[in-house]
């Protein structure tokens, strides 16, 4: 179905443009599937003008000026971890286990308790392999976190995190799902996935699981009838090509299972890992790759931007590139990005903040659950001088 976008329609007029690249403006506003020889030719050739005015036609074909938030916080229960990720600058490893974190079942309740009677609609539980917490472990963990708050919406670990978990205990990947739904898990965040090519695996993250388990494990999930989020880690050692072959593989995977609710594009940050010395993107290919994601990924309804890596600044930019939501408040509980050097050192924004946000980048901001039931539109809410400037 061919729908009128004048000013878009006028872009793909220009004398200058390349005929590859209008082939692709007009397959976007036929709304036909993008070929991974497509995705190529929008990395290789693809302006950051041209590539926004097409993922912003595709966000607001979508959702309008909608960008959804939610009120969240995250529990690290450690970063003690057995894997050698280069790129990360959070985890410790075992045998250095005294210079990181590790939290006792009690501890984590406690911080759950410490969001009694505040409207947060979910807990994000994401961290380090530590061997010593198992299946059994993580099953009490999220029955108490059950027991204490039915309403919070337990989003929990990612398929690195449940491929140990499960291989430890011996059950398999469908068995492990059931266990952790029943317990009370109802779904997963996306992180794991970095770049899936095996090619680049082996230089970043060798000894975690690959692309066909971590894709299995999200199959599962779905099966299960839980939702899942899906990650891409940019911007370091992968090329144009391991990107689209990343997006493909998804894109493929939700074909089939419908179970991803969005993909998030993570900008590698290098302070603090073994990779320190390459360089990172800057804001323009950020903002193209954005583009390029909501372009390609048309199967999946979310495309996030998470504030705490990239900054404020550039977050308000995604908007225009694609981006519909901008993930949570966070509250200041997630250490994964500001030990790798993000400019958020203590990620945290309340609500009127958020909004305000999306407002300024003339964006209509919607709170929303974990699974994308909207709970209030702020467009016309007024705030409080107090409500702006505090935590
Ligand atoms: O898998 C680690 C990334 C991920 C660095 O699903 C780094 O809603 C950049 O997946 N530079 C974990 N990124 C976090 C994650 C996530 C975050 C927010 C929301 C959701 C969701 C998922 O963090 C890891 C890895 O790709 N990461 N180190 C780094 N130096
Ligand atoms: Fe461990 Fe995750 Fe860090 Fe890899 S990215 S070393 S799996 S905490």
């Amino acid at each position: 179905m061919r729908q009128d976008y004048p000013a878009v329609e006028v872009l793909l007029q220009q004398p200058g443009l390349d005929q590859s690249l209008k082939a692709i403006g007009e397959k976007v506003l036929r709304q036909e599937r993008l070929t991974p020889q497509d995705g190529l030719t929008l990395f290789e050739k693809g302006d950051i003008g041209y590539l926004g005015a097409l993922a912003n036609l595709v966000r607001e074909r979508m959702h309008g000026d909608k960008t959804y938030f939610n009120r969240n916080f995250h529990i690290e229960p450690t970063n003690v971890c057995i894997f050698t990720c280069h790129f990360c600058s959070y985890s410790r490893l075992y045998k250095n286990r005294e210079d990181g974190w590790e939290l006792s079942i009690d501890q984590m309740l406690d911080i759950v308790k410490g969001y009694d009677n505040q409207p947060v609609t979910e807990v994000h539980i994401v961290g380090g392999v530590h061997p010593k917490m198992q299946l059994e472990f993580f099953v009490e963990l999220i029955q108490k976190i059950r027991a204490h708050r039915p309403d919070l919406h337990i989003k929990g670990f990612t398929a690195v995190e449940l491929d140990y978990m499960f291989r430890k205990a011996k059950v398999t990947i469908e068995e492990g799902m059931r266990i952790l739904n029943e317990a009370g898990l109802q779904s997963m965040p996306g992180g794991g996935a970095e770049i899936f090519h095996p090619d680049v695996r082996a230089k970043i993250c060798h000894d975690k699981v690959d692309a066909d388990g971590w894709l299995a494990i999200h199959k599962a999930a779905h099966k299960q009838g839980m939702h899942t989020n899906a990650t891409m880690l940019y911007g370091h050692v992968e090329n144009f090509e391991h990107r689209i072959d990343h997006m493909e593989r998804l894109r493929s995977l939700q074909d089939e299972t419908g179970g991803f609710n969005t993909f998030i594009p993570l900008k590698f940050r290098n302070k603090g890992n073994d990779m320190s010395d390459i360089p990172e993107t800057s804001v323009v290919e950020d903002l193209r790759l954005y583009a390029i994601a909501r372009l390609y990924m048309d199967n999946f309804p979310h495309l996030k931007a998470y504030w705490p890596m990239l900054g404020r600044n550039t977050a308000q930019l995604t908007l225009s590139f694609g981006v519909n939501d901008l993930d949570g408040t966070i509250d200041d509980t997630t250490k994964i990005y500001s030990m790798a050097g993000a400019e958020e050192q203590n990620p945290s924004m309340n609500t009127a903040q958020l909004a305000m946000l999306i407002r300024q980048a003339g964006r209509r901001p919607v709170e929303r659950d974990t699974v994308y039931n909207e709970i209030k539109d702020y467009t016309e809410v007024v705030f409080s001088d107090e409500e702006l400037l505090l935590k």
